[in-house]
């Protein structure tokens, strides 16, 4: 059961927020990945502002919850969520894939609050299953969550990671698919077909969950479920909308990795009220 007490109003305002941000800074930076950033900010939301245990002030706290992002190219969302959970000011975020800054196109674990390395497909829900492991070893009650892409998954490792979290039943693990149906070049379940995706998680061993991705509630319910699922891993299958909120962008794979100019900025904010 999602704690009731929390107040969605503010966290949808932050959604709104978030977008805005991703987009200027993209703007900036003349590149980058909004497609797939604007899909996944309620899951980082809901992740960071309600249910993971961190300490922004000591991003190397031992118990902490960690949180891998194996859609490394969605450096966007990740740095506009850890710059608001407060790892580093914002004003950084103006340096987003500058010259010598931290804040390159995929995420790094030089910026404060980043785990792992990623951007090479296929590698963080293998990861996520070794901090699992170790935490369990040490008897650790701390959870690893990992967010990948839809077209990611067409990987072989991601199956090779899930047969074997299932395998070594690790109930904290928690894979979120961001299934926005689109991947670089096209319709994910056109290039490659992931359906029927739930039953596929779930004859391997994990516990299902599908939802509206852009439902806060609904995530916030879910990562709820996960606590109480014991002696297997859990994945949430988040629906999504690829540059969800501005209605050029939306579901169009040349918007995977293309910044907006300053005039489609100027339109696109306009759209995020
Ligand atoms: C191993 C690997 N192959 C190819 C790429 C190039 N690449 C970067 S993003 C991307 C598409 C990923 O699609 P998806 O996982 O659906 O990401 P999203 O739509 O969430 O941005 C590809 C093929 C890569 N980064 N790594």
């Amino acid at each position: 059961m999602a704690l009731k007490n929390v107040d969605l109003v503010a966290l949808q305002k932050k959604a709104v927020l978030f977008r805005r941000e991703i987009l200027e800074m993209l703007q900036l930076a003349g590149s980058g990945h909004p497609g797939g950033s604007l899909s996944a900010v309620e899951i980082f939301i809901a992740l960071y502002f309600y249910k993971i245990r961190h300490d922004p002030k000591n991003p190397a706290w031992e118990d902490r919850d960690r949180v891998i992002v194996s859609k490394g190219h969605c450096s966007p969302v990740t740095y506009v969520t850890l710059a608001n959970a407060g790892y580093f000011l914002k004003e950084e975020l103006k340096t987003f894939r500058k010259f010598q800054s931290r804040l390159q196109g995929h995420v790094h674990h030089k910026v404060p609050g980043v785990e792992f390395n990623t951007g090479s497909l296929g590698h963080g829900l293998s990861y996520a299953n070794g901090v699992a492991m170790g935490a369990k070893l040490h008897r650790k009650s701390l959870k690893a969550y990992c967010i990948m892409g839809d077209g990611e998954i067409q990987e072989g490792s991601v199956w090779e990671a899930a047969m074997s979290a299932a395998h070594f039943k690790l109930d904290n693990v928690c894979a979120i698919v961001d299934y926005n149906k689109v991947q670089e070049n096209g319709p994910t379940n056109e290039i490659k077909n992931l359906e029927p995706l739930a039953k596929r998680w779930a004859s391997f061993g994990w516990h299902a969950i599908e939802l509206d991705g852009h439902n806060l509630d609904q995530l916030i319910t879910a990562l709820d479920d996960f606590d109480s699922v014991k002696g297997k891993p859990t994945v949430i299958i988040a629906n999504t909308v690829k540059g969800k909120g501005i209605s050029f962008m939306e579901g169009k794979p040349a918007w995977h990795g293309k910044a907006p100019n300053a005039e489609q900025l100027q339109q696109a904010l306009s759209e995020l009220k």
